[in-house]
């Protein structure tokens, strides 16, 4: 799973990418940091936290996800954006969008004024503007295709195309148009910009530190679209990053707030890409798997190793909050809290689970 980061010249984009790499999930790939433009990256999580501090394991592993830069977001350039650009693009499976909100006379913005809504617009326009493009082209072949054999496939697919036709000139992102089973398999293949999840992050100023909430508020009428908005000062974020966590927690603290933005922006990207996590323990090692929502109790345990998924007879199931509460795993047994689960099995979010199984 990866997510590409795009934004404007001088929104932040770089500095996200490096306040992000500060939690490199391979840290001996840390000093190759700034020659990276992608990079694997330990998803933040408390209840992954909590759960060590319980079992004192050898090791913790937190579940990762992958980010990668994709730079050439600039509508200062004449002849539009590269198709390498678009060609980059269309490989991740989601977007965060860095959009500019602080004031900087060193690095003026391009347009030579700073407008998170235009650049916003600018740039859900060209992912549209992208998406048209493919729909026509395939159109224009697809038609002449069918003009010399008839065949129900491609007069599917031709139909199909020219619903997101339709969608696409109203402006609308294909995201929000209702698509059944059948027609979003045959969708996935064209990777449209505008049906990926897309996290628009405001980079807002300093000063705006104490008023974040209501920076977001002000964009919620992209919500729908996009999916998620939020604002954070990158700025704040990378220096929070830098310090050792006795600094970080004090810093925190004058800043009047529980944990890095960052975490969240994490957290989001995680949520949008459809994951969830779930956890197995113990005194060897406690960790964190990203599984999609739905997966079942098998398919869960075959993310572990496929040998758990072929010989899977049950799951021990208790959530990560009763544990934690009981103390100990006995306990919730004790207690009825640790139930025993089949295959089909629909693993929850923050589930703890133990796979029992038979090779
Ligand atoms: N004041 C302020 N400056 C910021 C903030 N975020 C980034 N900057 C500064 O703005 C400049 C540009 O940020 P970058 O992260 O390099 O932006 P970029 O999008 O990677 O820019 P290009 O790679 O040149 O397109 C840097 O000097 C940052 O230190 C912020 O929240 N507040
Ligand atoms: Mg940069």
């Amino acid at each position: 799973m990866q997510t590409g980061i795009v934004g404007l010249p001088f929104s932040g984009k770089s500095t996200l990418f490096q306040t992000l790499l500060s939690n490199k999930a391979d840290s001996a790939e840390f000093k190759k940091k700034h020659l990276s433009e992608r990079g694997i990256i330990n998803v933040y999580d408390k209840r992954l936290d909590r759960l060590t501090a319980l079992f004192n394991p050898r090791s913790k592993v937190h579940a990762t996800i992958e980010y990668i830069k994709v730079p050439g977001l600039d509508p200062q350039n004449e002849n539009g954006l590269s198709p390498q650009f678009f060609a980059n693009l269309k490989t991740v499976d989601e977007i965060i969008l860095v959009v500019r909100g602080f004031e900087d006379e060193i690095y003026p913005h391009p347009s030579g004024k700073v407008d998170p809504r235009a650049d916003i617009e600018f740039a859900l326009a060209e992912f549209l503007l992208s998406d048209m493009l493919i729909v026509e082209k395939r159109i224009e072949r697809l038609e002449k295709q069918l003009k010399k054999v008839r065949n129900v496939t491609d007069e599917r697919e031709l139909q199909l195309l020219l619903k997101c036709q339709k969608a696409l000139e109203e402006g609308k992102a294909l995201r929000t148009i209702s698509f059944n089973d059948e027609e979003l398999k045959q969708l996935k293949g064209y990777q449209f910009l505008s049906s990926k999840p897309r996290l628009i992050v405001i980079n807002i100023d300093e000063s705006q530190l104490s008023s974040s909430e209501e920076v977001t508020e002000e964009y919620r009428d992209y919500q729908a679209e996009t999916v998620s908005v939020m604002s954070l000062c990158l700025k704040i974020e990378s220096e929070i990053a830098e310090l050792d966590e006795a600094d970080q927690e004090m810093f925190l603290e004058e800043l009047g707030i529980s944990e890095p933005a960052l975490y969240r922006l994490v957290q989001k990207s995680y949520d949008l890409l459809g994951l969830i996590s779930f956890f197995t323990v113990g005194e060897d090692e406690c960790r964190s798997w990203s599984i999609h929502r739905g997966m079942n109790a098998q398919q869960a345990a075959g993310v572990i190793h496929s040998d758990l998924e072929r010989g899977f007879i049950r799951a021990d199931v208790v959530s990560n909050v009763d544990l934690l509460k009981q103390g100990s795993l006995a306990a919730c047994r004790s207690r009825g809290l640790l139930r025993l689960e089949g295959k089909d099995y629909n693993v929850k979010d923050g589930d703890v689970m133990e796979i029992r199984f038979n090779v």
